[in-house]
């Protein structure tokens, strides 16, 4: 999208996802401190500078009173942030249940809990209940901030009920909703008990975005074998209503990372880390720690690549910088024990008094870091067992543009990554 005429202001842009791009902590009964949330879909909207954008979402803590949650909405709305409060029964069912743990596996096809395999489990339905009641929460607070001409643009499996919700109360809106993760074969997708209602939600949007030509077509597939409805080449037909489906691979602002190298803070940073691993090749793996993103596989590969290639032990070394997120869902906390337990006994195997193969951190890194990580990178790890897309693997291209280093993509992400990244190549 680009603006036609630069007098005119801007379009104002309603985005809306479960998570705000900061997060908030208390500091005191009435102060907050602010701080950027980690992953894609923040990395992904950062480069939204033609429009005139707020941000609707919950800000991942419980503000039960009142003078908390006013003294959250001053503060947020410095960033343009507009908050919705959800309570803690909420965010256990709705976030922690299903999105996390019925919908995301069940799109990265690793299929349903084993509990909610039968429609009528009672855990199933009452989770259900709190994500169409959250996706209420999220319009109710959409509509008390909407002005006529605003486009509101959904955000993710979290909220595939809202734009049913947005366009009971106001036909008028335009509505678009875009998902960031894989959109499953039809097979998969009939799976869930709440198939049927999560489709016709989404088609009431007026337009439906997915990363891939092949997430579109599976979603088009699924609303004429599930729903009975007719697929035309630009979308979905409903009841005369037409809803549009596309793709629209999403891509990174690379400017700012190519920017950030010229800074004199990343090139003090590049310095260090070249001094720090001098005759060594560095390998390098930036994720969230998350099943999808295969994290356990790659150290594992690495083992094996030590373990045949004696001659190497000395000679090379992987960051693995894989930021904890979810942790209050059961399968992420067992991912986390794992993989420590893995790159212990590595770093035990393999490791000398001076120096050890892995260097693991589980936290976040600032951008300026990142940066020169990705730059120093000799060979970048992306390992996905599945993924929407991947941002990571864009951002080290970006990184090396005089270093020239290797990227391995595990085979799922070779065709949705390869074309941007020829792109960013280009630039
Ligand atoms: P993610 O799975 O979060 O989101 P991914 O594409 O892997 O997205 O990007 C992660 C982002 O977080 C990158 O910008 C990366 O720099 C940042 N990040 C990760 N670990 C970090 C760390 N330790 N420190 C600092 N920054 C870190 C979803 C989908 C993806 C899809 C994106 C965007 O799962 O498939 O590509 O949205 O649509």
């Amino acid at each position: 999208y680009e603006r036609q005429d630069q007098r005119l202001p801007k379009q104002r842009l309603l985005v809306v996802a479960n998570r705000l791009p900061v997060s908030a902590v208390r500091q005191g009964k009435d102060s907050w401190q602010l701080e950027i949330s980690v992953g894609g879909l923040v990395s992904a909207l950062l480069g939204l500078k033609e429009f005139d954008a707020r941000w609707i979402g919950w800000a991942g803590v419980n503000v039960p009173d009142e003078i908390g949650q006013e003294a959250l909405t001053k503060a947020l709305a410095e960033k343009k942030c507009i908050p919705v409060f959800l309570d803690e029964d909420t965010v256990h069912q709705y976030y922690n249940g299903y999105c996390n743990n019925i919908i995301w596996p069940l799109f990265h096809y690793l299929g349903l809990p084993q509990e909610d395999r039968l429609s009528t489990t009672r855990s199933f339905q009452s989770q259900f209940d709190a994500y169409k009641k959250a996706n209420q929460m999220f319009a109710d607070v959409v509509h008390e901030h909407y002005e006529e001409g605003d486009v509101v643009w959904c955000h993710d499996y979290h909220l595939m009920f809202l734009p049913k919700c947005l366009k009971e109360k106001n036909s008028n809106i335009k509505v678009g909703w875009f998902l960031h993760t894989p959109f499953p074969s039809s097979e998969i997708h009939r799976m869930l008990p709440s198939r049927r209602d999560l489709l016709e939600s989404v088609l009431a949007a007026d337009l439906v975005g997915f990363h891939t030509y092949d997430y579109a077509r599976h979603f088009v597939s699924a609303c004429t074998r599930i729903l009975g409805l007719e697929g035309t080449p630009e979308g979905v037909e409903n009841q005369g209503k037409l809803t549009r489906v596309a793709a629209f691979p999403i891509g990174i602002d690379s400017d700012r990372f190519i920017r950030a190298l010229e800074l004199p803070q990343v090139q003090d940073h590049i310095k260090e880390l070249k001094e720090r691993f001098a005759g060594r090749k560095v390998m390098l793996g930036v994720d969230r720690l998350d099943m999808i993103k295969g994290i356990p596989q790659k150290i594992l590969a690495f083992e094996e690549f030590l373990e045949e290639n004696p001659e190497w032990r000395d000679k090379v070394v992987l960051l693995q910088i894989a930021v904890p997120t979810r942790t209050d869902v059961p399968e992420y906390q067992k991912l986390s024990s794992q993989v420590h337990e893995i790159v212990g006994r590595i770093n035990g195997r393999f490791g000398t008094l001076t120096a050890v193969p892995i260097h693991h951190l589980d936290r976040s890194l600032d951008f300026h870091a990142l940066c020169a990580l990705y730059a120093v990178t000799d060979v970048a790890l992306i390992t996905s067992l599945r993924d929407g897309m991947n941002l990571v693997s864009y951002e080290f291209v970006a990184c090396q543009a005089s270093k020239k280093g290797v990227l391995i993509l595990s085979e799922v992400l070779k065709l949705s990554n390869a074309f941007e990244i020829m792109f960013i190549q280009k630039d």
